[in-house]
């Protein structure tokens, strides 16, 4: 059976315009918070395949999304590369030994000996493709080497990026030390998922907008391209979406052999539409807080159509979905995405 969420990476006809959201900042389906609870603290639920096949089917079973993203995270990569990853309650992801030295990359492992210590992950993908109806996509991911780059060097979370801006500019040769090693990990680690059985890869570059237009390029885009190149070069049936966030000044320049672009909320869709729309397919863009409200819900999905014209696009929130959204206005935005897009 065709999976009409790859059809529509692939820029073919498809029925109606596939829709999916990503979780990630949200926690607001109770089904989830359940089985989080049993598993105690987040981590363990990446680690355990059974719990984590659970909740990556919950949004496909509950609001009826055309792909279901992997439950992981992006941070899983630096954890196994020797980092030492936390996930503390109300503050978010905490490496205690951010690295500071060449010395310290050095002591990080690389390439496959770091991906293939990923085995939960690959297990967790071998159980949903079980489990998941043949015509709904199942979308693996990666963060971008930068904003790996940036947990591993700040620790945590950060609001100045200082550390990793240091390096930037005072050091940018060990920033691309610390990026090429990265790069390195990733690639196998999405080989690895494909081999496992994703539709779909994800790149996510979410702290892409910390980084001056000029520069992009050089310290994050290439090495996503050269991660896209890699895996188009032997898996070509899989689309890859690329998720810049907050890049509006670099549309012009985007290149690279990938098949969609992850337009985040800030960017209007017309913009995106007329400056790539004609080499990439578009999934984006409305502002997950809109789901507050059904009718202005509706709304920018009609005007999202009408923009796009239900051709080469994929509807998607331009980010995350929050914790305290209604389920059920959660399942409207699906419902009307899929009513004004059917043929
Ligand atoms: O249950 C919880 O409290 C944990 C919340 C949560 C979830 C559901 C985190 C912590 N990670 C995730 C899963 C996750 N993370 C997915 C799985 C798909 C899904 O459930 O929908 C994905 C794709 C991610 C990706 C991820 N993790 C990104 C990139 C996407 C984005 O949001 O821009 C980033 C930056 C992270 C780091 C991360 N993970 C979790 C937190 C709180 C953070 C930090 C965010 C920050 O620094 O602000």
């Amino acid at each position: 059976m065709s999976k009409i969420f790859v059809d529509a990476c692939f820029g073919k006809e498809t029925p109606y315009t596939p829709v999916w959201m990503m979780r990630q900042a949200g926690r607001y389906l109770p089904e989830y918070m359940e089985v989080r609870a049993q598993a105690g603290n987040f981590l363990n639920l990446c680690h355990d395949p059974k719990k984590a096949c659970e909740v990556t089917l919950q949004p496909v079973n509950i609001v009826g999304v055309d792909a279901a993203i992997l439950f992981s995270d992006i941070l899983v990569i630096p954890d196994e590369m020797g980092m030492d990853l936390e996930f503390i309650k109300g503050e978010g992801p905490k490496f205690n030994d951010p690295i500071k030295t060449e010395a310290d990359l050095n002591r990080l492992l690389g390439g496959e000996e770091a991906a293939s210590k990923l085995t939960y992950v690959y297990d967790t993908i071998k159980l949903i493709k079980e489990q998941l109806a043949d015509d709904k996509a199942l979308i693996g991911f990666c963060g971008a080497p930068w904003t790996l780059a940036t947990y591993m060097i700040e620790g945590e979370g950060t609001k100045t990026y200082n550390i990793c801006k240091k390096m930037m500019y005072s050091d940018p040769e060990l920033l691309h030390k610390i990026l090429a090693k990265v790069t390195e990990v990733v690639k196998l680690y999405m080989e690895k998922q494909i081999q496992a059985g994703i539709d779909v890869v994800q790149i996510f570059d979410s702290w892409a907008a910390a980084i001056e237009p000029s520069k992009y390029d050089e310290f994050s885009w290439k090495y996503m391209v050269e991660i896209a190149d890699y895996l188009k070069g032997k898996y070509p049936n899989i689309p890859i979406i690329m998720f810049p966030k907050g890049v509006p000044a670099f549309l012009d320049k985007v290149y690279g052999n990938f098949e969609v672009f992850g337009v985040d909320w800030s960017t209007p869709m017309g913009l995106a539409k007329e400056k790539l729309g004609d080499k990439y397919v578009l999934q984006g863009n409305m502002e997950p807080c809109r789901l507050y409200s059904k009718e202005a819900t509706t709304e920018c999905v009609e005007a999202l159509q009408s923009i796009m014209g239900g051709k080469r696009h994929i509807f998607n929130l331009g980010h995350g979905i929050l914790p305290d959204v209604p389920v059920e206005n959660a399942k409207h935005f699906i419902a009307e995405c899929h009513r004004v897009s059917k043929k």
